[in-house]
C-alpha cells in the first residue's frame, strides 16, 4: 500500500477538496488547506444528513405539528450521543448547545463563579476565549510554560498549594491552536481535585482529533466540564457544545433569558425551567445540532485512536522536513517527541510572517493562518517579546506586530500536500531576498 493510500482514502468523505482556487499569476490550482485548527470543511455526510433532514425541519419544543415532533426528537436525543461521544454519565451530565466554544466559555465562566475574590487558574497558553472571560468575574493566576511552552504541571501543582482553598476552577486547553501540544488533561484534574477545585477543559482543538473520555465523577480524574465547537469537527453549521454536570446550571438564573427558558412567568416571577432548557435561550439550531450528530457518527467509524495515529505520523514527517529547511525557526519542542495534535507554528528569518502566509496562498494555493491565533500573551511568551516592545504596537496600531505561521491538520490532509508545501517554502527561503 503506498504512503498516500490510506491518507487519500478519506478525502472523498470532504467536501470542496477537488477545488481550484486561483493564483495571483491568474493561473488556478487545487487548493491546500492546512488551517484546520481555525475550521475545518464539512464531511459529505453531514451536508447529506442536513439536505436530507430538511424537509423535516420545524421549530424544537414549540409547536405541535408532525415535523415539529421530529424535530425536538432528534434535538433531545442528541444529547445522549453527545455524552456518549465523550463518555460522560447521562445520569450526572448534562448537554448544553451553544454557538461555539467561546459562547460555552462565556456561559460557564457566568455560572461558576459566585464570588470575584475566588480564584481560577487558567494558564500561559490559553487561547483568548479561555482568559478573558475570566478576568472579569474573579482573580486569574496564570500557570506558567515552560521555556518551549508546555505547560508546567510543578507550576500548576505551586500554585494550587499555594491558593489552598480559593481556587474554584482550573481551566485549561486540551490541545494548544498555537502549539499544537496535547496537555495531560486527567492528571491535571486529579490534582486539581485532590486541592478541592473543578476543572474545565477547553476541547476545542482536542475533539476533533483524539479521543475523549470524561470518566465517571467518583474517578479522582474525571473532567467536570468540556466545551467544544463542531466546526472544528466537520460541521460547521454553527453549533458548540458545553459538557457539565446537571447539578452545575440547576440553581441560579441564565444569562439570556427569554424563550424556552421557563416554566411559568407572571408580571410578579418568573419560574425557570430545568436545565438545559433554561441555558438554551431562543429557538434551538437543530440543523447545527443534526450536522454535529453526523460528524460525530462519521468520527466514530474512522475511529478517533486510528485518526490520532495517522495525524501525528503526517505531523511528524511535516516536523521533519521543515527541520532540514534552513532559516525556519520552529516553536516549542521539536526534537524531542511529545504528544500534539497536527499542527505546527513556523518562522522564516527575514519574512514577516504575513508574508509567507500571502505568498503561500497567492503563489501556491496554500491556506494557512498567521498572526497570534487569538493567544496573543502564549505567541509573545514564545516569540520571547519584551513587554516594553509589546506597548510600542499599543502607541503605533499601524506597526506590523509580530507573529507566527501555522499549519494545521485535519484527517483528510496529505504527505502529497505536505510535499508541495515543503517545495513552496524550500522556494521561498532561496528567494527570501527578493520577498
Ligand atoms: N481559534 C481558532 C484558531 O486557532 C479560530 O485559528
Amino acid at each position: 500500500m503506498s504512503r498516500n493510500h490510506k491518507f487519500s482514502s478519506y478525502r472523498k468523505l470532504i467536501v470542496g477538496l477537488d477545488k481550484e482556487v486561483p493564483l495571483s499569476s491568474g493561473k488556478k490550482v487545487v487548493g491546500i488547506n492546512f488551517d484546520n485548527a481555525a475550521t475545518t470543511p464539512p464531511f459529505v455526510s453531514v451536508v447529506k444528513e442536513v439536505v436530507k433532514f430538511s424537509p423535516w425541519y420545524s421549530s424544537v419544543h414549540r409547536g405541535t405539528g408532525y415535523k415539529s415532533k421530529i424535530s425536538s426528537q432528534i434535538y433531545d436525543d442528541a444529547r445522549r450521543l453527545v455524552l456518549d461521544f465523550v463518555n460522560a454519565d447521562p445520569e450526572k451530565y448534562t448537554v448544553i448547545f451553544v454557538k461555539n466554544t467561546t459562547e460555552g466559555i462565556n456561559k460557564l465562566s457566568y455560572r461558576l463563579i459566585g464570588s470575584p475574590d475566588c480564584i481560577v487558574l487558567s494558564t500561559c497558553m490559553e487561547h483568548h476565549s479561555n482568559d478573558l472571560p475570566w478576568r472579569d468575574k474573579c482573580t486569574v493566576r496564570y500557570v506558567e510554560v515552560d521555556d518551549k511552552g508546555r505547560l508546567s504541571m510543578e507550576d500548576l501543582e505551586d500554585k494550587l498549594r499555594k491558593y489552598r482553598g480559593s481556587v474554584k476552577l482550573v481551566t485549561v486547553t486540551g490541545a494548544s491552536n498555537v502549539t499544537g501540544y496535547i496537555n495531560d488533561i486527567h492528571k491535571i484534574a486529579a490534582l486539581a481535585h485532590e486541592y478541592g477545585a473543578k476543572i474545565l477543559v477547553d476541547g476545542a482543538q482536542l475533539v476533533p482529533h483524539a479521543e475523549i473520555d470524561m470518566k465517571q465523577p467518583d474517578e479522582e480524574d474525571h473532567i467536570d466540564y468540556l466545551v467544544f465547537s463542531a466546526h472544528k469537527m466537520y460541521a460547521p453549521f454553527g453549533i458548540g457544545v458545553i459538557v457539565a454536570p446537571k447539578e452545575c446550571f440547576r440553581y441560579g438564573v441564565p444569562e439570556y433569558k427569554g424563550g424556552g427558558t421557563v416554566q411559568l412567568v407572571t408580571r410578579e416571577y418568573v419560574d425557570w425551567d430545568e436545565p438545559p432548557g433554561k441555558e438554551e435561550a431562543g429557538s434551538p439550531n437543530i440543523l447545527g445540532v443534526v450536522a454535529l450528530i453526523a460528524a460525530i457518527e462519521e468520527l466514530r467509524k474512522l475511529g478517533m485512536k486510528n485518526l490520532e495515529r495517522q495525524e501525528e505520523v503526517l505531523t511528524d514527517y511535516a516536523l521533519m522536513r521543515m527541520k532540514k529547511i534552513p532559516f525556519i525557526q520552529l516553536y516549542g519542542e521539536v526534537d524531542d517527541k511529545v504528544k500534539r495534535v497536527g499542527i505546527i507554528p513556523f518562522n522564516i528569518v527575514g519574512i514577516p510572517h504575513q508574508e509567507i502566509a500571502k505568498i503561500l496562498s497567492e503563489d501556491a494555493g496554500i491556506a494557512v493562518r498567521s498572526g497570534c491565533f487569538c493567544a496573543q500573551p502564549y505567541v509573545q511568551r514564545l516569540l520571547n517579546i519584551p513587554g516594553g516592545e509589546i506597548e510600542m504596537y499599543r502607541t503605533h496600531p499601524a506597526l506590523n506586530k509580530p507573529g507566527l505561521v501555522r499549519i494545521s491538520f485535519g484527517l483528510y490532509n496529505t504527505f502529497n500536500e505536505v510535499d508541495g508545501f515543503i517545495s513552496k517554502i524550500n522556494r521561498i527561503v532561496t528567494n527570501k531576498d527578493f520577498c
